[in-house]
This record gives C-alpha cells, sequence and structure tokens, in this order.
C-alpha cells in the first residue's frame, strides 16, 4: 500500500479545546474516552457513561467544523450495544469510531501493570460487523483498535487480530503499545499487508514524529491521544500554584491568556452584532 496523507487527529475534552485544535490546524478531533474521563477526575475505566461521553461530543460537534472520531472504548458492551451506540455517535456528529478489543470494563492502557483483557477474536468481529452493519453513511469510519501489544500477546497476535478485523467489516486498524520507544508500532506497520490502513496513538513513543510515521507507509492517522488534557493541567497546575505562593492573581495575569482573547474564543462579537440587529 502507498502512502497518500497522513491526517493528524487531535484529543479534544471540550468545546473550548476543539476550537484551539482547529485554529492550529490539525485535520479533525478525538474525542477521547482518556481526556474526557480525567476531565471528570475519573480514571479511564469505563466509568464515564455513553450518555456523558455523547453529550460532549454533541457540544464539541456545536462549535467545530473538523470531524470527529469518537473513542468508543469497548462500545458499552456487546454487538447489540455496539448496535445502539453506532446510531447514537452518528446522530451526535462523528464521522468514525474507535472500538477497542478488550473486555467491558476497560483499563486503561498505559497504566503500569493493568489488567488487560481481550476478547475472543470470533466476539469481537461480531461487534465490528454490528458496527459496519449499522452505519447509515458509508463513509463513517469504523475503526478496530487491537490491544494485543498492550496485553503482551506479541505481534503475531496483533496481526491474527488485525486481519480478522478486516475480514469482518474494519476500514482501518488502530495498533497502540505501551512501549517507550516506537519499535513495536514501526515492526507491526512493516509486517502488516492487510488491506487496509493503519492508525496510531503516539503517547508512550512521542519520538514518532510525522516525518517517520510518513516513511512507515501504511500508517494514514496520527492520533494525539492526551496532549490537550496535560496541557490544560499543566497550565492550570502552574497558574493556582503561583496564585497561592503570590498571594494574589498580580503577577499570574501578565502570563495567561487576557480576557479580550477568551470572548473572541467564545465568538463574543457574533453576540454584539446579533444584540444591536435584533434587540430592539
Ligand atoms: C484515549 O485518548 O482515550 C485513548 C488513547 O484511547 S490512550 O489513552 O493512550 O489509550
Ligand atoms: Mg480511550
Amino acid at each position: 500500500m502507498t502512502q497518500t496523507s497522513l491526517v493528524h487527529i487531535m484529543a479534544a475534552h471540550s468545546p473550548l479545546s476543539a476550537i484551539l485544535a482547529e485554529e492550529a490546524g490539525f485535520d479533525g478531533l478525538w474525542a477521547s474516552g482518556f481526556e474526557l474521563s480525567a476531565l471528570y477526575g475519573l480514571p479511564d475505566m469505563s466509568l464515564i457513561s455513553m450518555t456523558q461521553h455523547l453529550d460532549m461530543l454533541r457540544a464539541i460537534a456545536g462549535r467545530t467544523t473538523l470531524s470527529i472520531v469518537a473513542d468508543i472504548d469497548t462500545g458499552y458492551g456487546n454487538a447489540i450495544n455496539v448496535i445502539h451506540a453506532i446510531g447514537e455517535y452518528e446522530r451526535a456528529g462523528a464521522s468514525a469510531v474507535v472500538i477497542e478489543d478488550k473486555t467491558f470494563p476497560k483499563v486503561t492502557s498505559l497504566v503500569a501493570s493493568g489488567r488487560q483483557e481481550l476478547l475472543r477474536i470470533e466476539e469481537f468481529k461480531g461487534k465490528i460487523a454490528a458496527a459496519v452493519t449499522t452505519r447509515r453513511d458509508p463513509d463513517f469510519l469504523v475503526i478496530a483498535r487491537t490491544e494485543a501489544l498492550i496485553a503482551g500477546l506479541g505481534e503475531t497476535e496483533a496481526l491474527q487480530r488485525a486481519q480478522a478485523y478486516v475480514d469482518a467489516g474494519a476500514d482501518m486498524i488502530l495498533i497502540h503499545s505501551k512501549k517507550k520507544d516506537p519499535s513495536e508500532i514501526e515492526s507491526f506497520s512493516r509486517a502488516w499487508t492487510g488491506s487496509v490502513p493503519l492508525a496510531i496513538v503516539p503517547n508512550a513513543y512521542p519520538e514518532l514524529n510525522a516525518e517517520r510515521v510518513k516513511a512507515l507507509g501504511n500508517i494514514r492517522m496520527t492520533i494525539y491521544g492526551n496532549y490537550g488534557i496535560r496541557a490544560a493541567a499543566t497550565g492550570l497546575q502552574e497558574t493556582f500554584r503561583r496564585i497561592i505562593a503570590d498571594g494574589g492573581v498580580q503577577n499570574v495575569h501578565k502570563d495567561i491568556l487576557p480576557v479580550e482573547e477568551i470572548f473572541r474564543l467564545q465568538r463574543m462579537d457574533e453576540i454584539k452584532s446579533a444584540e444591536s440587529r435584533f434587540l430592539c
């Protein structure tokens, strides 16, 4: 397969983070389960409900023109739950879903000694086939994510699962690794001869940049999976600590966005012109 393009997808945990991602020039958004869980102060372990995730996705879709890739974890249950979820996510404004082959409830992939249990291949194939059969828009992407490397089952199992999921109708394979360098991903990519492209989430191996990804030739999507919430938490943590240390906001105010910039991001100008037009 020859590389045609690489899309850069930024995680969004709120409409504001989505607006900032769009302005920065990303190609699309990742409605990340990890980021939304963290926003609620919770670990990413199937604690956030589908309704909570959908509500945020709808709010994001209302404030951006970017396509949204929905991280629907395990699909909230079995193939029947997936059928329900696909209808909901398509209606909510997602352009794609990623479903992972872990058991429900899942444990976040990158945590040390996480309990990583995978579904039987046949059962997960049923979930992918259910998603593909349910979608209304043929361009709505069903991306199958295998956690075989995360579970320590090795490349042969990961390749076997990925091919089985393509056979079930998956449009793309997301291959994830928690190794601290990209060797597992690069090796998988070189070994992959399947008919669909790959997606990756270089959280544990950030040195796998666009240039290296393009050189591999079959990765079409890079998802920046936890950078939004980490950047936001960095800003909040530093600012809050400074205010306590300084005994006020007299220093910190110069180093954060002015309120006028927040007005711009809120599109206050549109409201002002509507006020002068319609508030008679
Ligand atoms: C997410 O952002 O929710 C992901 C990526 O699924 S990771 O947290 O690295 O598993
Ligand atoms: Mg996730």
